[in-house]
């Protein structure tokens, strides 16, 4: 018999609607990989379905093995449905690994660590891709299936590919980062085909009728640049949670990508990225002491735990993110 996607027993414990002090129309949150993910499923937890629209980076799509791999619009797909394996916070959980040994051992690649179940998902996008469905049709189609209810887009239908620009010549973004363990010297990155992407259907719609556009805590210059480049603009209140703790970033060792760069690593450091564009910040309690400078920026702030370990505390962070913009 099918398993129903919707009845598994890993999906994050219940689904609560706690109101927050304001009622909100519609909140827009942008996201990239883990981090990301984890905030919107915090702000799924807390908003009626009907009320969030979750715009996924697609910079590091890739094809690989002959299939179309869309490594952020998964992840957060698969927390969202509480199918994402909880340790890597990308990939599925209970993941069987039999196609990629057996891959590696006819000699082929195995650099990128696609599960059994995992590949399903990429065999059945890229059949659909290749009958001539949209990315967001495709996606609409398997967030039904895994009992998403609320609406993920992928930032745009059209093809936009993080390069970097590397002393070892320009390389994809996953190659760079995963095969290559960012080992070559970063120069910089390029977005290819992002000034003619437009965004995906139902991206202008969910911004239009957004009360507020929440910034997820993914990479600034990596995972949420190109959402903003596809959208252009964005006229609503925008309020961006910090992805940088104490000078660290949470998850993925971007350091030395980020001193390459010639970016220090800090909070402020993203509040100054983001700043033409913010009306409010938030923070974690560990970087309260350059608060002041971040609202010397013009930028209102708060200060909270933005680690997101355990599932609880995506809630908590989402409802005091949605309690801030209402007060702001
Ligand atoms: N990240 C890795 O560092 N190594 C991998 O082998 C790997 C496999 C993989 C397979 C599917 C998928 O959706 C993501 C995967 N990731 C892997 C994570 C990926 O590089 C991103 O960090 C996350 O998807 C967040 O965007």
């Amino acid at each position: 018999m099918a398993t129903k996607f919707s009845d598994n027993p890993n999906r994050p414990p219940s689904i609560v609607h706690r109101p927050s002090s304001t009622v909100h129309r519609h909140i827009v949150a942008l996201a990239g990989g883990v981090g990301g993910a984890k905030l919107a499923h915090g702000l799924a937890q807390v908003l009626p379905p009907e009320d969030l629209t979750v715009i996924v980076n697609t910079g590091d799509d890739f094809e690989h093995l002959g299939l179309y791999i869309c490594p952020d619009l998964d992840t957060v797909c698969y927390t969202l449905a509480g199918l994402a394996n909880p340790e890597t916070g990308w990939g599925r959980v209970d993941e069987t690994w039999n196609a990629i040994a057996n891959i590696e051992k006819l000699g082929g690649p195995a650099w990128f660590r696609l599960g059994d179940q995992d590949l399903a998902t990429h065999l059945e996008r890229t059949r659909r891709l290749k009958e001539g469905q949209t990315l967001s049709q495709i996606t609409s189609d398997f967030c039904k299936a895994w009992g998403i209810s609320q609406k993920v887009l992928p930032m745009s239908d059209s093809p936009v590919r993080t390069m970097v620009d590397s002393d070892e010549g320009v390389l994809a973004f996953r190659e760079y980062f995963v095969h290559r363990r960012r080992e070559p010297r970063v120069k910089g990155f390029r977005f290819d085909g992002v000034e003619v992407a437009g965004p995906a259907p139902g991206v202008r719609e969910a911004l239009e009728s957004a009360e507020a556009v929440v910034i997820c805590p993914s990479n600034p210059w990596v995972s949420i640049d190109p959402i903003l480049k596809v959208i252009k603009t964005i006229d609503k209140p925008v309020v961006a949670v910090s992805p940088i703790i104490g000078g660290k970033t949470v998850k993925g060792p971007a350091a030395k990508m980020y001193a390459e760069l010639g970016i220090e690593p800090s909070a402020l450091a993203v509040a100054r990225h983001y700043r033409t564009i913010l009306t409010a910040f938030v923070l974690d309690n560990a970087d309260a002491a350059i608060e002041s400078e971040i609202k010397k920026l013009n930028i209102k702030t708060l200060v909270a735990d933005t680690l997101m370990n355990e599932v609880q505390n995506r809630a908590r962070l989402a409802n005091e993110v949605l309690r801030f913009i209402g007060s702001s």
